[in-house]
């Protein structure tokens, strides 16, 4: 089997509670996973990643796991996924799992026992320390370390009189990495457990900070209200962070044929990244950066969200298209996830006059895209965020909604006004991914005969997977049509060399694919308005390989037109 198999394979991500339900109780599972293979072998995929299934009290959609050995019964059971790893397997898809090892669910065992007793053997298989005292003796947290869903990163125990560390939610403790026997355990009975089962490798959560400085200092912030600027990971520990990703490598990773995808979340640094995905380095296969996608997300606080250029997105764009070449690593490449808003809404336009070109736009840019392509549920139809009207109690995500009520309560944040707080909810909130995938224009758009735990976007009506099935100008048979051609030329689609063309102009984006002597040309006019760009790559020769209008005039793209020539 190819050694590197992840390289040619586009990924579809797949966030199970919104994806489809099968047994009409609301929520999306295993079996109606299943019943989709046949449509994402259809799109021209290769691999699905699945966000994690695993026994949860649902807290965090799963990312805070009680059992990861066992299926949460939400989405079905233990052979219901040993299911859909033989029907993958039988399409030839392979499959990733979700790895979640920063932390655990507070209903963990795990973390049942260690909070029993300071004396308890796994009382070390988490963060603990004693209080601090204030200048007027109150008891405080040992540090100013704050929570990316608000608050503060420590939780006090009164049985045990001490705080334990949640860089999440406060029923998401994190482990600690430095306890050897909680390593063994995870690349034991974690690991290996699924990758004997046949998975085919994982996305790998929270990556760069497993690894905290163990005398938790205070981090020297601006503004102690923001969760964003400890973001910059003040807790982190990065050398030591990638002898333990190093060792996950060498006693587990090696010894299968897998893949492995890092999220490195806030790193700016691409030395850092290199560290983590240089092949010589022995660590991940390759890894999700989020300077582009986090582009006008409001920093210190994501929820005050700026605007922000073509320039800017260009200029990441490449930053991190060309970190890898020539550099033994491999990058990948995402617009959207499951902690994202819909990328038409961000980088596109889901005013209706612009929708559909502007989606086909962005997707000629991703699928011209060096490394592993990133694909998310919903995505390949041009799904959009949540309306604007959506009142607060229709979101779910307890990020956005713990924000919500620090503000309500006043309790971080205070300059911000509560309409201020919807204002940027409704641009950066993780539920805009999380609304049902739309499957057809029946009732809850397909996705269940049941009642949805969250609202179906009511556009399904008019944006859903069926009716773009059958027409063969829709975003879904564009979608096909690229991932067809990124296959038939994939040495200059996935592993071409990239270069922008007129790199200051403010409207288009226009770049140079080249491997060997074969060069792509693509062109993509960003803005509302029609624009001339720079022909001077095109010649009698060229060959238009792909344009998302009906009939493109010579040097004039039409609002968000796009087009690929083959040099
Ligand atoms: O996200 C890690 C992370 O940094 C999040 O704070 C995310 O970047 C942020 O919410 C974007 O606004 C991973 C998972 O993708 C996320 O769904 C989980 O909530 C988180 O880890 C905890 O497991």
């Amino acid at each position: 089997m190819n050694a590197e198999w992840w390289k040619n394979r586009a990924v579809y991500q797949i966030w199970p509670a919104s994806y489809k339900d099968s047994n009409g109780d609301g929520v999306g599972d295993i079996q109606g996973i299943i019943s989709t293979l046949d449509y994402l072998k259809e799109l021209g995929v290769g691999t699905i990643w699945l966000s994690p299934v695993f026994e949860s009290p649902q807290d965090d959609m799963g990312y805070d796991v009680s059992d990861y050995q066992k299926i949460d019964k939400m989405y079905g059971s233990n052979s219901d996924v040993e299911e859909l790893i033989e029907e993958c397997h039988k399409r030839d898809l392979k499959i990733l799992l979700d790895l979640v090892i920063n932390h655990t669910s507070s209903e963990h065992q795990w973390f049942k026992d260690s909070k029993k007793s300071k004396s308890n053997p796994r009382r070390n298989w988490y963060h603990w320390a004693p209080p601090a005292y204030g200048p007027d003796g109150q008891r405080c947290p040992p540090n100013n370390w704050r929570s990316y869903f608000s608050g503060s990163a420590w939780e006090w125990d009164e049985a045990t009189q001490e705080y334990y560390l949640h860089l999440f939610a406060k029923s998401m403790p994190d482990l600690n990495w430095e306890c050897e026997e909680l390593r063994e355990v995870i690349y034991e009975n974690v690991m290996k457990y699924w990758l004997d089962k046949g998975v085919d490798g994982f996305r790998i959560d929270t990556v760069t900070i497993y690894a905290k400085n163990p005398d938790y200092p205070y981090a020297p912030v601006t503004d102690p209200n923001s969760a964003w600027q400890l973001a910059s990971m003040h807790y982190r520990n990065q050398e030591r962070n990638f002898d333990f990703v190093r060792e996950m490598n060498e006693k587990v990773l090696s010894k299968y044929n897998c893949m492995t995808v890092g999220e490195f979340g806030p790193t700016r640094d691409t030395n850092v990244a290199l560290r983590y995905v240089k092949q010589s380095e022995k660590r991940i296969s390759m890894g999700f950066q989020f300077d582009t996608v986090f582009l006008g997300f409001g920093n210190p606080n994501k929820f005050e969200p700026v605007p922000f250029k073509l320039s800017e997105f260009k200029e990441t764009y490449a930053k991190w298209h060309k970190y890898v070449e020539n550099n033994d690593g491999w990058d990948c490449e995402f617009l959207e996830n499951h902690d994202l808003p819909r990328s038409v809404n961000r980088f596109g336009s889901d005013d209706p006059e612009f929708w559909e070109a502007s989606c086909k736009a962005l997707a000629m840019l991703e699928a011209t895209s060096s490394g592993t392509l990133f694909i998310y549920q919903g995505q390949e139809i041009g799904m959009t965020n949540i309306p604007k009207d959506w009142p607060i109690d229709e979101y779910r995500d307890i990020e956005t909604l713990n924000y919500y009520n620090s503000i309500k309560e006043k309790s971080s944040n205070s300059h911000i006004s509560l309409e201020k707080a919807m204002e940027g909810i409704r641009q950066v909130s993780r539920d805009h991914g999380r609304t049902p995938v739309q499957w057809n224009s029946s009732k809850h758009a397909g996705f269940t005969s049941g009642t949805p735990w969250i609202n179906v976007n009511k556009n399904y009506i008019s944006i859903n997977a069926e009716d773009q099935s059958n027409d063969e100008n829709s975003v879904l048979s564009f979608w096909k049509k690229l991932l067809h051609l990124r296959q038939k030329y994939l040495l200059l689609f996935i592993h071409g060399s990239f270069e922008h063309v007129d790199e200051k102009n403010t409207s288009i984006m226009s770049y140079i694919k080249q491997h060997g002597n074969s060069k792509l040309f693509v062109a993509l006019n960003f803005t509302k308005e029609s624009r001339n760009f720079d022909t001077s790559h095109i010649t009698k020769e060229s060959k238009l390989l792909v344009s998302n209008v009906s009939s493109p005039t010579d040097d004039t793209l039409l609002p968000y037109e796009g087009r690929i020539y083959l040099l």
